[in-house]
């Protein structure tokens, strides 16, 4: 498949630094990847395979994210790095692009959301490089779609606080749009594209998938970036009393588990 970007979207992806294409994976793609993401959410925790991160909501502990999925999922290795999703990543970057990393953000009903941040600072082996979320769920701002402020990607690093998010008087001050998605569609994002997204406030999941491309010419570093993952959360430790860390950035808000 030849994959063709209208000189609109390319206007829209240039001046936003995001763009969001409804009805991007067929239904027949939609149905597979919600039974994976299921089958997924079934998965044992596991110390050196999967990565699963909890939170605390309402009705118990649930699952907040789960990463590292490539090498145990056949069905989602095929869509990830074949095919129309790196082919579109690379079309929107201007040269080939390989999967950096992949991550299901399952946003239970209570599940925390997510501080305004550029993800560009969790991601330091690669410069170039866009993130792709497929919504799973219908996403809403009522069960914590994502909001971005437009036209800020080319500004590089914002200013950031000491948990690598954007600092909040600033963010206060941005103008925030929600992308509401339906299941299926797809959002193409700038890493340096600030975003944010509340809590889920509904009795429903609200599912996505992500996944972030660097251009090939600055190698397929997937593996290092995990194993430095790995070992900076076991070094950090992945949750104080306060603070639930999930990623090189403090930008998760869900609650730490609570132990007996
Ligand atoms: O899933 C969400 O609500 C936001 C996710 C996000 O921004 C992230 O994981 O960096």
């Amino acid at each position: 498949m030849t994959i063709s970007i209208t000189r609109a979207q390319q206007d829209q992806w240039q001046q936003t630094g995001y763009l969001k294409l409804t009805g991007f994976l067929t239904p027949d793609e939609t149905r597979n990847l919600r039974d994976w993401v299921e089958e997924i959410s079934e998965w044992p925790a596991s110390d050196d395979q999967w990565m699963h991160h909890f939170e605390q909501t309402p009705a118990g502990i649930r699952l907040a994210r789960t990463e590292y999925l490539l090498d145990f999922h056949s069905g989602i290795r095929t869509l990830l790095t074949s095919g129309k999703i790196p082919e579109y990543a690379g079309s929107l970057m201007g040269e080939p692009a390989v999967l950096y990393k992949e991550k299901i953000n399952y946003k239970y009903p209570g599940g925390g959301g997510y501080a305004p941040h550029q993800d560009a600072p969790a991601y330091e082996f690669i410069h170039n490089h866009i993130t792709c979320s497929i919504a799973i769920d219908a996403a809403t701002p009522e069960n914590g779609c994502l909001f971005f402020a437009p036209d800020l990607h080319r500004q590089g690093l914002l200013h950031l606080d000491e948990h690598g998010c954007i600092e909040p008087e600033f963010a206060l001050t941005l103008n925030w749009e929600p992308v509401p998605m339906q299941p299926g569609d797809a959002l193409f994002f700038s890493s340096y594209a600030p975003h944010k997204s509340p809590p889920n406030k509904t009795e429903q999941p609200r599912r996505t998938l992500y996944l972030t491309y660097n251009a090939l010419a600055e190698g397929d570093r997937r593996e290092e970036y995990y194993a430095d993952k790995r070992r900076s959360l076991a070094e950090i430790g992945q949750t104080s009393a306060e603070k639930l860390q999930i990623s090189k950035i403090g930008h998760f808000k869900g609650k730490p588990v609570e132990r007996s």
